[in-house]
This record gives C-alpha cells, sequence and structure tokens, in this order.
C-alpha cells in the first residue's frame, strides 16, 4: 500500500478545480468603477440624475439604490429602466446637506455585492 497515488490525484482534482473557478472569479461580482456624483464628491441641489457604473451588466429589477440624505429617512429610488445594461441610474432632487448613496447589485452571474457612495449636495 502507497499513499503516493492518492497524493497525486488529489493534487490533480485541486488543480482542476482551479480551472473551474478562475474563469468564474475573473467574470465576478458587479464593481462600482464609476459614479455621478462620485465617492466623495459633491453635486449641485435640485433634480439631479444620480449614474452608477459598474464592470459588468445589472439586472436592473433587481438592483436597488437606497438613498439617505438630511432628513436621515433612507428613501428607495426607482432605477431608470433605460439605464445602461452596466449601469443603475436614477433621478432625485436633492437639497443642500450629507447623503449615502446604498447600492446593491445583482450582476448577470447571480452574485449580489453593495456599497456606500457618500456625497455633499451644495446649492446650486
Ligand atoms: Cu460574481
Amino acid at each position: 500500500m502507497t499513499l503516493r497515488p492518492y497524493f497525486i490525484s488529489s493534487v490533480r482534482l485541486a488543480a482542476f478545480g482551479m480551472l473551474l473557478v478562475l474563469p468564474k472569479l475573473a467574470l465576478a461580482h458587479a464593481i462600482l468603477t464609476t459614479s455621478t456624483p462620485a465617492p466623495g464628491g459633491t453635486i449641485a441641489s435640485g433634480h439631479q440624475t444620480l449614474v452608477f457604473n459598474y464592470n459588468s451588466r445589472i439586472d436592473h429589477k433587481r438592483s436597488r439604490l437606497t438613498l439617505t440624505g438630511p432628513g436621515g429617512k433612507p428613501v428607495i429610488l426607482t432605477v431608470t429602466p433605460a439605464s445602461a445594461t452596466n449601469a443603475l441610474d436614477a433621478e432625485a432632487d436633492l437639497v443642500p446637506g450629507s447623503y449615502t448613496l446604498r447600492w446593491q447589485a445583482l450582476a448577470l452571474d447571480g452574485h449580489i455585492t453593495r456599497g456606500d457612495v457618500p456625497f455633499t449636495v451644495v446649492e446650486k
């Protein structure tokens, strides 16, 4: 009896597993690439189109944008149906103050990612 053949086969199995996993990682979840406003950025008050761009296609209907402003009450924004395939857009009427936009994006690989974009609204 020897352990060696078993050891080799498990190494091969692990290598084969990596080949299966790596392409999925390469196509992975939605990562925010750019946004308007940018994280930590500033935007003018009034009616604005907020735009969040990702590195992959997004399921618009099952993604969510939640805006918390100076009033402190989170508001779920309506994602514009005509948003680009890799973006979430929403319209918002903004008064001056500090805001946080919490995004939750469902990528077409089935993975959900989340993040916060804090920004400041200044008088136009
Ligand atoms: Cu993924």
